[in-house]
């Protein structure tokens, strides 16, 4: 997607729509520079942090993963990209976790064993700061005695695991029936989302709800706790 004349192009000369467009294929380009300063101009010109990071980079993000799919981009590429995202991705982090929420519940948070994304699952976490919770994130390639040694830590009301591949997905009944095993499976609240997974999953495995999305993670923990709490759910 690289062209030539890019090298010269001022970004400010663009108008929104057309500079959305250049944040993408810069995405998908790996030029994490041009991305952060994308970000920058569409944040200097009153775009919300949660429009900029679904529109531009969620946005070419999915472009990426459809050309990963279709054989006409590689690992090597993507990791470019990815890492491009992660540029736009700090500069929003702050603005989306300063809301000034109340603080409202906390969560650990981690991709399961096996998997190494990370992208979708930073981006709940992030959300999730934003909305008042405490998250303690625990990267990637989680095993269920990491998980289960930060649910007994810091007893959050909520455990998120994120899985993008379909051979790691059912890791998470691992896990969840280590929590059964461990007695803290009642008292917290697990959520799982993924690009591969669904609600059907979900049920299977026994987890509380799959979330499609980061938003829909954060009503999804909203509603959840505010039940719990209603409900004077046990915390030890
Ligand atoms: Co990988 N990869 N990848 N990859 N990669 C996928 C997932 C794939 C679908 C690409 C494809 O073929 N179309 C495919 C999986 C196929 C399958 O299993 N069905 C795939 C593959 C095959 C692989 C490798 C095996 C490739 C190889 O080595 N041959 C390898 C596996 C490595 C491993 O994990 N062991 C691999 C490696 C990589 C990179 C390292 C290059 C890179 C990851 C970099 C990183 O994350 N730091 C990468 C990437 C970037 C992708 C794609 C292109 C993009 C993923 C992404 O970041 N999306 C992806 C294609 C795709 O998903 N369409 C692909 C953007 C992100 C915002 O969305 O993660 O879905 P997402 O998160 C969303 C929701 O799903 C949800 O909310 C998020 C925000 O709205 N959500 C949650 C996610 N987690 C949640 C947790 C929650 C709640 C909601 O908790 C409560």
């Amino acid at each position: 997607m690289a062209d030539k004349d890019d090298d010269d192009l001022d970004l400010r000369s663009l108008d929104d729509e057309e500079l959305v467009e250049q944040i993408q294929d810069d995405l998908y380009d790996g030029l994490k520079e041009e991305v952060a300063e994308g970000v920058e101009i569409l944040l200097e010109r009153k775009w919300e942090p949660y429009k900029v990071l679904t529109e531009a980079l969620v946005g070419g993000m999915e472009i990426v993963g459809d050309d990963f799919r279709d054989g006409i981009l590689f690992v090597p590429e993507v990791l470019l990209a990815a890492n491009a995202m992660k540029e736009g991705m700090a500069i929003l982090r702050p603005l989306l976790a300063e809301t000034g929420a109340p603080k409202t519940g906390k969560m650990v948070i981690g991709t399961v064993k096996g998997d190494i994304h990370d992208i979708g699952k930073n981006l709940v976490a992030m959300m999730m700061e934003g909305a008042g919770f405490e998250v303690i994130n625990l990267g990637i390639n989680t095993d269920a005695e990491e998980f289960i040694a930060a649910v007994k830590e810091h007893r959050p009301e909520i455990l998120g695991m994120s899985a993008l591949l379909t051979t790691t997905m059912p890791y998470m009944k691992t896990v969840i029936e280590a929590l059964k095993e461990e007695g803290l499976r009642e008292r917290t609240i697990v959520l799982v989302g993924g690009a591969p997974l669904n609600a059907d999953f979900a049920d299977a495995i026994g987890a509380d709800a799959y979330c499609k999305d980061a938003a829909i993670a954060v009503q999804t923990a909203k509603e959840l706790v505010k039940r719990r709490h209603n409900q004077g759910a046990p915390t030890s």
